[in-house]
């Protein structure tokens, strides 16, 4: 069977930053004019008052201390809450591609490859900018790649199981050299107006080369030892935006057509969905979970991520078990655990396993087990 490899990753990471104060300070001014505007009807008891929400509250429950987005401006406007994007014609790059360019471009450049050397592109993230062409190819076609692309979508998931479609696609022999994109412009469908969720996500991209070990040339390579793909319906953690919304005459701006969920049930549920599938992916390839130096984590919850490792490993969970990015990038769906791989690998010898591992909307989880070489 052919082996592969994971021989570059690259990070593209947004222009602003927003700290959980910054973040605060406009949503209690949104709060306060809504309460302000709706007075009579809060006074009446016809309308429940809106409530501030508390930057100590945000750090303690999720451990996110500030995110990165593409526009600061219009998110932080109490008078509209979500990012002022320009629109662009269609003959410019989307900024979806955009950004999913620039990080190609680094996991390109750490790879040692170039735009010719990839046979396929496959764009995987939890909001896609629009219906078709697909922003895969889009990108294939800004990087001057071969071969063919495609967009998928598994929420949180999306990076593990796009990893899962390049690897099988290496072996299969569709394609020998593969570029994963994540582009997440989470700020897009956050709902900035929610107490129990604006302070979750943030913007990112992150890229991901696999390729057939024999091609590989880059002086870091990992080894794909397996991957392991798992569903399970939800409606825990839901977004209704759809291509129907206009045949339903619903408003496009209302509450379900942006990010909801029942965070408290998500974590509860999903931690132990979480370390059983990783030490059920482990078992066959003869691995105790002890015996994996490095867990790189979806990146959701602070607590979430230690209370899996530590199912694991029985353990207490320390950064080096279990690095930790949210703290500056908060929640950035699919591409969370590929940002703790990139940031966080540099350190671990030949021979070391990691296991990477995502879980999230759906629900799902995804976990990909790599051995440096
Ligand atoms: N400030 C102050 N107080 C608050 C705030 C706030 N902002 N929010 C809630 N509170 C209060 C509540 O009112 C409640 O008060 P009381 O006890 O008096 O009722 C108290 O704090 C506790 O509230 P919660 O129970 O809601 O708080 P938790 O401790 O559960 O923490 C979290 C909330 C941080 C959201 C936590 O539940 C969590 O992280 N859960 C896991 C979530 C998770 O993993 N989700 C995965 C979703 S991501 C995914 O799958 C990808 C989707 C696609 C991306 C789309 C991009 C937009």
């Amino acid at each position: 069977m052919t082996a592969v490899v994971i021989s570059g990753t690259g990070l593209y990471q947004p222009p602003h930053t927003i700290t959980n104060a910054e973040l605060v300070e406009s949503f209690n001014a949104y709060v306060d004019l809504y309460n302000a505007e709706h007075a009579a009807e809060i006074e009446a008891g016809t309308l429940t008052a809106l409530t501030h929400s508390s930057a100590e509250f945000i750090e303690k429950a999720s451990g996110i201390k500030q995110r990165y987005v593409m526009d600061k401006d219009g998110i932080l406007d109490p008078k509209r809450m979500y990012p002022r994007l320009q629109p662009r014609s269609d003959d410019q790059l989307s900024i979806l591609a955009e950004i999913g360019v620039e990080a190609a471009k680094k996991a390109m450049a750490a790879a040692g490859k170039t735009g010719a050397d990839i046979d396929a592109v496959i764009c995987s993230c939890s909001n896609l900018q629009r219906a078709y062409p697909a922003i895969a190819i889009e990108i294939q076609n800004a990087i001057g790649a071969r071969g063919y692309g495609y967009d998928m979508n598994v929420a949180c998931s999306a990076a593990t199981f796009g990893l899962e479609q390049a690897v099988n696609a290496i072996k299969s022999g569709s394609a020998s050299c593969v570029l994963v994109i994540n582009p997440e412009i989470t700020s897009g469908h956050q709902e900035w107006k929610d107490r129990d969720c604006h302070f979750i996500f943030g913007d990112v991209a992150t890229a991901t080369i696999v390729e057939r070990a024999d091609t590989a040339t880059s002086a870091e390579q990992w080894e794909v030892l397996g991957s392991k793909l798992a569903t399970q319906f939800s409606n825990n953690i839901r977004n209704n935006f759809g291509y129907l919304n206009r045949s339903e005459d619903s408003d496009p701006k209302a509450r379900d057509k942006t990010f909801r969920q029942e965070g408290r049930k998500v974590f509860k549920e999903v931690v132990p969905i979480a370390a059983a599938h990783i030490e059920s992916q482990l078992a066959p390839l003869g691995l105790e979970p002890t015996a994996v130096r490095r867990y790189w984590l979806h990146q959701a919850n602070l607590s979430m991520n230690q209370l899996i490792v530590k199912k694991l490993i029985n353990a207490e969970v320390t950064p080096d078990t279990a690095p930790l990015i949210l703290d500056e990038f908060a929640n950035t769906s699919s591409a969370g655990s590929i940002i703790a791989f990139h940031k966080y690998r540099a350190d671990l010898a030949k021979g070391d396993v990691g296991v990477i591992c995502s879980f999230g909307a759906g629900y799902s989880v995804g976990s990909v087990v790599v051995r440096k070489r």
